[in-house]
C-alpha cells in the first residue's frame, strides 16, 4: 500500500528503514487515508517541496520580503490547549498519575483513532525524522513525526535538527523513537474545523503523543511541547533533567564564557533574557540537562526559535527585528496582522486600520460573535525562526556534547513579593524555594483567563508527565550528585510599585545577569535576606554604569530590593499548603525548608516589620 503512494526516489530509503519503522507508518496511513505519502529527508529538494506545498495548500502565504511567509491558525486555535491535553492510562499501568490531566486509555485511544480515521483523504501525509539536541551524543532523541500539515513539517524543519541519516545508520527501531502523529483534520479557510474536537493525548508507555484537529505548534509540532512531555517522564527514569527553560552565554572578564539556563512560564522574559545584548544565545524554551564526568551539562532541544513577537522593537529586540525583516533569513510569521503584504504586531507601531488576520479580513473595531473587539495581532502570535539566522546565536548551540551550566535562572510574573534577583543558600535550598515555588500570573500562552497568580513549579507544570513530588524530588537528587552543582537563582521583571508602575526598566536584566555571573566565579559580595543572598548598592551602582552607563540611585535600589516581609510570609503560606495538603508522597526536607524560610521572614517582621530595607540586611 504504501508503495503506490509513496514517490518513487525515496523507496530505497524507506526499505533500509527497520520493519518496525515501516509497519508504524503503514498503520496511520492506513487510518488516516492520505491521498499521497511526503517522506522528508531534510535534502534541498525536500526543503523546497515542504515549503512549496505549504503555499500551495494554502496553510501558508507569501509576505512582501522572499523567505517570509504567513500561517493563520484558526480563531478559536490560537494557544496550547491544556483542558483537552491528557494522559492515556490504561488501568493496570505503573504511571502515578497524581495532578496529571489523564483520560483512559481504551477509552482515549478509541476516541482519537476516530478522529484520525479518514482524516487525510485529500491530503498527502508527511514523514520524517528530527532529533531532540543534536544527533550524535548522549543528548540526542530521534523522533518520528506524523502530519498531514506543510506548516507543521515546515515549522518543525526550521525549530529542529534533521535526522533521518542517524536513524539509519544507527538501525534504530520503533521503540527507540519518540513518535509524533499529528492530522489538522477537516479544514475550513486552511485551519482545524472542529476544534470542539481538538485533543491531544499522550501515550507515555509507548512514547506516542496524538494531536488532532488543532495546527497551533504548541499543540502540533511534536519535537516541542509533546515531546518535553515524553522527555521528562524518560528523564525522571533514567536520572536526567528535561526543561522548560533558555540556554544562554553570558560574557565575564578576559573572556570567560559562563552558561545559564533560565526557566520562565510562557511570554514572562524567557525569550528576551536569553537574547540580552552583549551575550549570546544557544536556544530559548527547552534544554535537556546531564550529568557527565562529575559536572552538569546542558544542551538546546531545538535550532530554531518559537517567540512571541508582540511587543518585539527595534530598540529591545535589534536583533530578532532585524531577523524578522531581513530577505536573506526564512521566517513564518503566525497570527500577526498582514496588509500589503507586511507583517504587523502589537507594539510593532503604524499598525493599519485593516488588513487579514486570525479572524480573516480585519478592520479596527471588528467584534467576534461573543462582541468581543478583535486585536489586529492575537497576543500570542509568533515568529518561527533559526538561530542560525541570530547574529548573537553561540557558536556552540549545535554543539552536540552541549555545555557546562554555571548557573540556572528561575523566573515568574510577580507583581508584588519577590526581588529582582537573589542567589539561593544552595541547590537545595535553590530547588525547594525558588523552582518548586514559583507562582506567575497567567498571560495569553495558553487559553484561559490572563493575569491571576498560579503555582508553577519550574515554569514545568503545563508539561510535568511524572508526579510532582516525584518531579522535585528528581531534581534534588539531581544537584546533590555533583559537587559543585550550577547556583540556583530567582529573578522577577515584574515588581511593581504601590500605584501599580514597574518598578524596573525593560534593559535592567542586562545587569542582573552580569551579577549572578560574578556570584559563580565567587567575585562578588552580597546581602543576605531570608530567602537568600542579594546584590549589594555599591555593586549595582557600578554595573549599572558599566553595563548601561547609567547612574543607580539608592532610592531606586531601595525600592527594587526591599524585603516585602509580609507578602514572602503569605506566600511560603500559600506553598506550604499545597505541598502540606495537595502533594503526595512529597519529601519532607521540602516541607522543613520552607518552614524555615518562612521562620526567618517571621523573625525579621518582629524585629524590622513588614517592609525591610536592604540597607537593614548584614553581608553575607
Ligand atoms: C510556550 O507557550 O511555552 C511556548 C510556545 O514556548 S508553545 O509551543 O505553544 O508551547
Ligand atoms: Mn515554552
Amino acid at each position: 500500500m504504501l508503495k503506490s503512494k509513496i514517490q518513487k526516489e525515496k523507496l530505497s530509503f524507506l526499505s533500509q528503514l527497520d520493519a518496525s519503522i515501516i509497519s508504524f507508518i503503514e498503520k496511520y496511513a492506513d487510518l488516516c487515508q492520505p491521498d499521497k505519502i511526503f517522506i522528508y529527508t531534510g535534502t534541498s529538494e525536500d526543503k523546497f517541496y515542504l515549503r512549496q506545498k505549504a503555499k500551495e495548500y494554502g496553510e501558508e502565504a507569501l509576505l512582501n520580503l522572499p523567505k517570509h511567509t504567513i500561517h493563520f491558525d484558526g480563531y478559536y486555535d490560537q494557544a496550547r490547549d491544556k483542558l483537552t491535553t491528557k494522559y492515556l492510562v490504561s488501568e493496570d499501568a505503573d504511571i502515578d498519575t497524581a495532578l496529571l490531566n489523564c483520560i483512559d486509555k481504551n477509552f482515549g485511544i478509541k476516541e482519537i483513532m476516530g478522529f484520525f480515521e479518514n482524516s487525510m483523504q485529500g491530503k498527502e501525509m508527511i514523514v520524517g525524522f528530527f532529533s531532540l539536541c543534536p544527533p550524535g551524543s548522549i543528548f540526542s532523541i530521534p523522533c518520528l513525526q506524523i502530519t498531514d500539515s506543510f506548516y507543521v513539517a515546515h515549522s518543525e524543519d526550521i525549530l529542529y535538527r534533521e535526522a533521518s541519516q542517524q536513524v539509519l545508520k544507527q538501525k534504530t527501531t520503533i521503540d527507540n523513537l519518540f513518535r509524533f502523529v499529528h492530522s489538522a483534520g477537516e479544514l475550513e479557510n486552511n485551519t482545524s474545523k472542529n476544534v470542539d474536537k481538538r485533543r491531544v493525548y499522550i501515550d507515555l508507555e509507548g512514547n506516542i503523543v496524538y494531536s488532532v484537529n488543532t495546527q497551533y505548534a504548541g499543540n502540533t509540532v511534536g519535537l516541542k511541547k509533546p515531546a518535553l512531555r515524553l522527555a521528562i517522564n524518560k528523564a525522571s527514569k533514567e536520572g536526567w533533567l528535561a526543561e522548560h527553560m533558555f540556554l544562554m552565554e553570558v560574557n565575564g572578564k578576559n573572556g570567560r564564557k559562563s552558561y545559564f539556563t533560565g526557566a520562565f512560564p510562557s511570554a514572562c522574559g524567557k525569550t528576551s533574557t536569553s537574547m540580552l545584548k552583549g551575550e549570546s544565545v544557544l536556544g530559548d524554551d527547552i534544554a535537556h540537562l546531564r550529568i557527565k564526568n562529575g559536572k552538569v551539562f546542558a544542551a538546546n532541544v531545538e535550532k530554531g526559535i518559537f517567540g512571541i513577537i508582540q511587543d518585539i522593537n527595534e530598540k529591545d529586540d535589534p536583533e530578532i527585528w532585524r531577523v524578522l525583516h531581513s530577505p536573506d533569513e526564512e521566517v513564518i510569521f503566525s497570527n500577526v496582522l498582514v496588509s500589503q503584504g507586511q507583517p504587523f504586531w502589537q507594539g510593532k507601531g503604524n499598525i493599519p486600520e485593516k488588513g487579514v488576520n486570525f479572524s480573516g479580513e480585519w478592520f479596527l473595531g471588528k467584534t467576534d460573535n461573543q462582541g468581543n473587539e478583535i486585536p489586529p495581532a492575537h497576543k500570542n502570535a509568533r515568529f518561527t525562526i533559526n538561530i542560525a539566522s541570530l547574529r548573537n546565536a553561540s557558536p556552540l548551540f549545535d554543539y552536540p556534547e552541549g555545555v557546562e551550566v554555571s548557573g540556572i535562572i528561575y523566573g515568574g510574573r510577580d507583581s508584588d513579593t519577590s526581588v529582582p534577583v537573589e542567589e539561593s543558600f544552595s541547590w537545595q535550598h535553590g530547588i525547594i524555594t525558588k523552582a518548586a515555588s514559583l507562582e506567575s500570573e497567567t498571560t495569553a500562552a495558553t487559553l484561559g483567563q490572563e493575569g491571576v497568580r498560579k503555582f508553577n513549579p519550574m515554569s514545568n507544570l503545563d508539561f510535568l508527565s511524572v508526579p510532582l513530588a516525584k518531579y522535585i524530588e528528581n531534581n534534588l537528587n539531581f544537584g546533590s550528585r555533583v559537587k559543585n552543582p550550577p547556583r540556583i537563582f530567582s529573578v522577577n521583571y515584574f515588581l511593581k510599585s504601590n500605584n501599580g508602575k514597574y518598578l524596573n526598566s525593560i534593559e535592567d536584566k542586562r545587569v542582573w545577569i552580569k551579577w549572578m555571573e560574578k556570584r559563580v566565579h565567587n567575585e562578588i559580595g552580597s546581602l543576605k535576606s531570608p530567602s537568600g543572598y542579594i546584590p549589594e548598592y555599591e555593586d549595582l551602582k557600578l554595573l549599572f554604569r558599566e553595563v548601561l552607563n547609567r547612574e543607580y540611585s539608592k532610592e531606586d535600589y531601595k525600592k527594587q530590593f526591599t524585603i516585602r516581609v509580609k507578602e514572602n510570609i503569605e506566600k511560603i503560606g500559600r506553598i506550604l499548603k499545597i505541598y502540606s495538603n495537595e502533594i503526595k508522597n512529597i519529601p519532607s526536607v521540602v516541607i522543613d525548608v520552607l518552614s524555615q524560610q518562612k521562620q526567618r521572614f517571621e523573625s525579621l517582621k518582629k524585629s524590622a516589620g513588614d517592609y525591610v530595607s536592604p540597607f537593614e540586611l548584614s553581608k553575607e
